[in-house]
């Protein structure tokens, strides 16, 4: 399975499918102008392995399933105030449904997937892990549970989800400077299941290998072609080789740089548009079970 390009505009929402060579011109899968007031997500609610969307609004968390070819209508999985400074989705409790998590500024809290709605959100950790570049939600340890990244300028953090289900306590995964004057990202660019850093700059890709579940390399670099997208910069594996690929959104086309494992290739044009509006945001997730 491979991803393919997600993009949330202001009166729908577009999938570009991906051939395993190229992105497929977008097709309306939704046609809605719901968005969440807080955050809009893509994520495999459900656990089928399909990306489903999530709106999350303060009061309401509504979400809308792939049916493989199309997002289905928007229903409520659960409401009362969820509110937050970072809004992510994944799969913390390793059920293979993705879970709804807030990073705030002194706790992380889990809302679980029953796979039809959100449980009462729980604190799973109780001090303050926002990191300076971001938070991420990914596996590190090769168990199945997504554990949680604080990416800081100088040190990238680390909480373990561990069985409880809680985090554990905050552990320093690479101390030193990393490497990113543009967009910070994660995915598992070497294909050993676990989840790596990549720090985009204006000429150049460095990226951090995740080590055995117990820390990261020292920044290597990986591609020095000149790589941003005008509106976006997403990281997933596009051609289902099980290394993640770059791909880089821009007004007049989207172009992919294939991990060749040890590096990414030069960049090739995937598609080219002119009106792919992803507004409310773009996403690089498999959505169907076809490619
Ligand atoms: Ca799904
Ligand atoms: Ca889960
Ligand atoms: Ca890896
Ligand atoms: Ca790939």
């Amino acid at each position: 399975m491979a991803a393919d390009l997600i993009a949330w505009g202001a009166d729908g929402v577009r999938v570009a499918t991906t051939t395993g060579a190229r992105f497929k011109s977008p097709a309306v899968w939704l046609a809605t102008t719901t968005t969440g007031d807080r955050a809009n997500l893509v994520c495999d609610v459900d656990g089928d392995g399909r990306g489903d969307l999530v709106a999350w609004n303060m009061n309401t968390r509504l979400v809308s399933l792939s049916t493989d070819s199309a997002f289905g209508p928007f229903t409520s999985w659960q409401t009362g105030t969820f509110d937050a400074n970072f809004y992510l989705c994944g799969d913390a409790t390793g059920d293979g449904r993705s879970d709804l998590i807030r990073v705030n500024t002194t706790d992380t809290m889990v809302a679980e997937s029953t796979a039809g709605a959100f449980l009462t959100q729980t604190t799973w950790s109780s001090d303050p892990f926002q990191g300076t570049r971001g938070n991420f939600v990914a596996n590190l340890n090769g168990d199945a549970r997504a554990d949680l990244i604080a990416w800081n300028d100088n040190s990238v953090g680390v909480k373990v989800s561990v069985p409880g289900p809680t985090y554990s306590t905050g552990v320093t995964w690479y101390a030193g400077s990393t490497f990113s004057s543009n967009t910070n990202t994660v995915g598992d660019v070497d294909g050993d299941t676990l989840t790596d850093l990549i720090a985009w700059n204006t000429s150049t890709v460095y990226v951090q290998l995740c080590t055995s579940g117990v820390g990261f390399s020292a920044p290597t670099l990986w591609s020095m072609s000149p790589f941003n997208g005008t509106v976006a910069n997403l990281v997933a594996d596009v051609n289902g080789d099980g290394r993640a690929d770059l791909i880089a959104v821009s007004d007049v086309d989207v172009k992919v740089a294939l991990s060749t494992g040890t590096s990414f290739a030069t960049p090739t044009t995937w598609m080219t548009f002119s009106e792919l509006d992803g507004v409310r945001g773009y996403f690089a997730i498999n959505v169907d079970v076809r490619n």
